[in-house]
């Protein structure tokens, strides 16, 4: 069914009318609230910088992209000033590259030249000084350990591993086990301080995601994965599990409590090892 010039006119305007009102609330969308959560963490700035930009450059393609088609949907409407004519080959190819050429400018230059130096310091040498802990994660919990007064992390044995009396599977016989400290769903972190955690699976793939503080690894079974940070602001921050690991995986939550600057020691200290 065409209908007339004047319907056939009113439906082309409609319909490029309608693809500026989509571009026009989405840009609303996003810039009626900032959409990022606060922010806890040094390296989370470079984090944000990367999201920010993204949005930025793909957001602007996506509105040139309507413009461009509300454009050609009036313009070139059937009866319309412009009238229908069939493109060459060339100016095929030269639409359907220019996009490829364009997303690959914003994906690869632009991502790489923002993003390397937030994953250096992410996955880089930790600093002389780094508070160093390990994080299990198991279904569906996060086991929190350090190494206790002697600074040495015990021998760990999955044979040994009791749900209530030893989640960890600590081996008793070996010395440096004995003062470890193992914390369920705990994590204690020292403000303004680098942080390097060890991450380790018990059974399935988890992640470990700290959103405040822009920190997101997954956790592989059978790899222990370094990553770093550094808090910037004392308080309680929610510790997620960001990859779906089983019928539990909602409620595999913790709490990272970031200590005032210099208080973490003392309360370290204070604390039990497993086996004392
Ligand atoms: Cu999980």
């Amino acid at each position: 069914m065409n209908g007339g010039p004047t319907a056939r006119r009113g439906g082309a305007l409609l319909l490029a009318l309608l693809l500026v009102a989509l571009a026009g609330a989405a840009v609303a969308g996003f810039a009626l609230r900032d959409w990022l959560p606060p922010l806890a963490s040094s390296h989370g700035a470079g984090v944000d910088r990367t999201i920010r930009y993204i949005l930025a450059a793909t957001g602007a393609i996506f509105i040139l992209g309507h413009l461009t088609l509300a454009f050609c949907v009036w313009r070139f409407r059937e009866g319309g000033a412009g009238g229908y004519r069939p493109v060459g080959p060339r100016a095929e190819w030269l639409w359907a590259l220019g996009p490829v050429a364009l997303m690959t400018v914003v994906s690869e230059v632009g991502v790489l030249w923002i993003g390397m130096p937030v994953w250096a310091e992410v996955y880089g040498e930790p600093p002389a000084g780094a508070l160093e802990v390990e994080v299990v994660g198991k279904q569906f919990e996060w086991l929190v350990r350090y190494p206790g007064k002697d600074g040495v992390p015990g021998r760990t044995d999955p044979r040994m591993v009791h749900d209530a009396r030893n989640p960890l599977g600590l081996d008793r016989g070996d010395p440096a086990a004995r003062d470890d400290v193992v914390l369920r769903g705990e994590l204690h972190l020292d403000a303004g301080r680098d942080t390097v955690v060890r991450l380790r699976s018990h059974d399935v793939l988890h992640s470990f995601s700290l959103p405040l503080l822009r920190v997101k690894q997954d956790v592989v079974p059978g790899l222990a994965i370094p990553t770093r940070f550094r808090p910037t602001r004392e308080g309680s921050f929610e510790i997620a599990c960001a990859e779906l690991c089983g019928l539990g995986h909602y409620r595999m939550r913790g709490t990272a409590v970031v200590h005032p600057a210099g208080e973490f020691e003392a309360w370290l200290a204070a604390q039990p090892g497993w086996f004392e």
